[in-house]
């Protein structure tokens, strides 16, 4: 028997130490026990970093969705697979069964279908959190077609330059969204994107707030017309272990976003395995995720890796704060959520508003609470704990990222001993090392350095799409023969892992990752602006928010910075997005940059912390004297 289910922290031990002592036949153990197979695979692991390139089940043919919904429906076709919340506390919940969802993947499925859609088409999914998109998602996945989903908040721009790099034949979209009290107009961002888009040959288009949109003749269509007529029965295509399941970009240090490439055995195998235990998933339980399915998390701890486990997960369109600050802890009673998984900006955002909204709630439904996107303080950890845990519900601190496919390190509740601010032991399976800027592997405890992961796990990602050379210089490049993750962390006395933070130039705001390099561009495309340069800074809500450096370009007349600022800040919301505004925005004459012309962000990220004595080593600066005129404006603002 494989140990799918870990119960105390002794057996978290042993189980750890047989899956690193021969990782292949750990996972082997697991995916025989757990899961549907067509063929049984012909070799567990073969690997190589420097190439790089990791193979999973080789030779084992599947489909994820059998995995996800027909393999459930004999024991459990009439339980909640998905439980939907909608934006407005006001519309009732829909409950849809693994029969329901059986029906609706299927039928979604040959609607893809009978527009062309084949194993190993690109489809891009732009919808909001409304059951179509995990149904979709699944559909694309029952036919081998590889979905890429954009975030719903993204602008026309980001979407447009994911759906190019993809090469997607279709979009997938609404009319509309709601968000809290606000509608937003979908399809006129798909139209505004498709401009730049001549490969997407079709627009699927979902009703949801019922607007007047425009229907582009010949390429976009409405879905429910189409699903009413489709079949309720299709086939899964049967997938080669290796085969691509999914695209999801992530932002890297260059404007250019990354489409990390998710395959379907070992992404299958890990996310459901870590779902069934970082959780401590029981049946009957109610399990909820607040992320949106745009980001990994939504992927692997909303939809795959609850549905590969027969779970009720539950889908919430809408914000934390509305109708008002309570809304989550309404919903934990409404629906008695037992796993709670959410980010710590949005812990941070409701902590502020007190506690009596939390007390208003029957919250004792509760077992295990969750944090992911970002390093949790010690303060939004013990608010956590003690308002909505009551003391009582292990907080699981789940440190992974887009790349990684699945959690990473973490605490196993109810076994591992949680400890604030720490992400604790690696999973099991995980082999976790710390770095020096020599290269050399940092051996003992209480020490820090860059993390990096020494063996491959089932669930990592593959390539990046389209680029091969950039996924092995930025993940495979920094150390040899291993997998360098672009943060840092360091280990205490106990071997418990703590995250620092990226070491990288992108930063996380409110849990998203993003790239400094695209929001220069973007503000670059100012007429007045010279230069730019962003950096975070710590933020009581956000975690960090952005501040930026403007140098304006020599005209002989001046500009009025209040309107520099803003026409700055529509742009950056018109090219990626309202969450890329920046909160601060000083002009100055100079950028610290070093002799060969690189910005030089750590300087620039001490001063807006202002940390004006920890700047470090100034003297490759080109211009040492930019560095007190920076230090003089900020001191002054603060
Ligand atoms: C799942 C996700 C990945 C980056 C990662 C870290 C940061 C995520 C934690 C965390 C500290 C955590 N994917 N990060 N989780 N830092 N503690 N528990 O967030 O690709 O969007 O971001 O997020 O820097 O590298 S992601």
């Amino acid at each position: 028997m494989s140990n799918y289910h870990i119960k105390n922290f002794e057996e978290y031990f042993q189980v750890y130490r047989k899956s690193v002592r021969n990782p292949a036949s750990f996972w082997e153990e697991v995916a025989e026990e757990h899961f549907t197979w067509q063929k049984r695979w012909d070799n567990v692991l073969s690997w190589d970093f420097t190439k790089p390139e990791i193979k999973w089940f080789e030779g084992a043919k599947l489909n994820i969705t059998e995995n996800c919904i027909d393999r459930h429906l004999w024991s459990k076709g009439d339980k909640t697979a998905i439980l939907f919340e909608p934006n407005d506390p006001n519309e009732p919940a829909e409950k849809i069964t693994y029969r329901e969802l059986h029906t609706r993947v299927c039928k979604f499925a040959n609607v893809l279908k009978s527009r062309g859609i084949k194993k190993g088409d690109r489809v891009c999914i732009y919808l909001p959190m409304i059951p179509e998109l995990a149904v979709s998602v699944l559909a694309c996945a029952r036919i081998g077609a590889v979905h890429s989903v954009v975030f719903a908040g993204f602008s026309s721009t980001a979407l447009s330059t994911r759906i190019v790099d993809c090469d997607a034949k279709m979009v997938l979209t609404s009319d509309g969204s709601y968000r809290g009290s606000k509608t937003i107009d979908l399809k006129g961002i798909v139209d505004e994107a498709l401009e730049d888009c001549p490969g997407v040959e079709s627009v699927l288009v979902a009703k949801r707030i019922d607007s007047e949109i425009n229907m582009k003749e010949g390429r976009d269509e409405w879905l429910q017309p189409l699903l009413d007529e489709a079949d309720s029965e299709c086939e899964i295509e049967i997938m080669d272990a290796e085969d691509p399941l999914f695209i999801l970009y992530t932002s890297g240090s260059t404007g250019m976003p990354k489409g990390m490439l998710h395959t379907t055995a070992g992404y299958m195998v890990y996310t459901a395995y870590t779902f069934k235990n970082v959780f401590q998933y029981r049946e009957d339980d109610i399990y909820w995720c607040t992320a949106d399915i745009g980001w990994i998390t939504g992927h692997s701890y909303i939809v795959y890796g609850p549905l590969a486990n027969g779970a009720t997960t539950v889908m919430f369109e809408g914000v934390p704060s509305y109708p008002d600050f309570g809304r989550f802890w309404e919903i934990v009673e409404k629906h008695k959520i037992n796993q709670f998984y959410t980010a710590p900006t949005a812990v941070r955002a409701l902590a502020k508003h007190g506690t009596e909204l939390v007390e208003k709630y029957d919250l004792s439904s509760l077992k295990v609470l969750g944090s992911v996107g970002e390093p949790i303080n010690e303060e939004a950890w013990h608010w956590y704990n003690d308002n909505v845990g009551k003391k009582k519900c292990p907080i699981v601190d789940t440190w992974w990222q887009t790349e990684t496919g699945g959690i990473m390190i973490t605490p196993i509740p109810f076994s591992t001993p949680t400890k604030p601010t720490y992400a604790t032991l690696p999973f099991i399976g995980i082999q976790p090392a710390l770095m020096d800027e020599n290269g050399e592997e940092i051996h003992g405890n209480q020490v820090d350095g860059r993390l990096c992961i020494k063996h491959p796990w089932p669930s990592m990602a593959r390539t990046i799409w389209g680029n091969h050379q950039r996924y092995k210089d930025t993940y495979f490049s920094a150390y040899e023969n291993k997998y360098f993750t672009g943060d840092g962390a360091l280990r205490d006395e106990v071997g418990y892992y703590r995250i620092t933070g990226r070491v990288d130039d992108v930063i996380i705001v409110s849990g998203h990752n993003l790239g400094t390099a695209p929001i220069e561009d973007a503000i670059n495309e100012h007429n007045a602006v010279a230069e730019s340069a962003i950096v975070g800074f710590p933020h009581d809500v956000k975690g960090n928010a952005l501040c930026g450096y403007i140098t304006l370009k020599d005209t002989g007349e001046s500009r009025d910075h209040t309107n520099v600022s803003k026409e700055v800040n529509q742009l950056i919301t018109d090219r990626i997005g309202p969450i890329a505004k920046l909160d601060k925005i000083y002009f100055v004459s100079g950028l610290p940059k070093t002799r060969s012309g690189k910005i030089m962000r750590r300087i620039l990220r001490k001063i807006s912390a202002h940390e004006y004595n920890q700047l470090g080593d100034t003297s490759t600066l080109l211009d040492p004297t930019v560095v007190d005129e920076i230090k003089e404006l900020v001191k002054a603002d603060a």
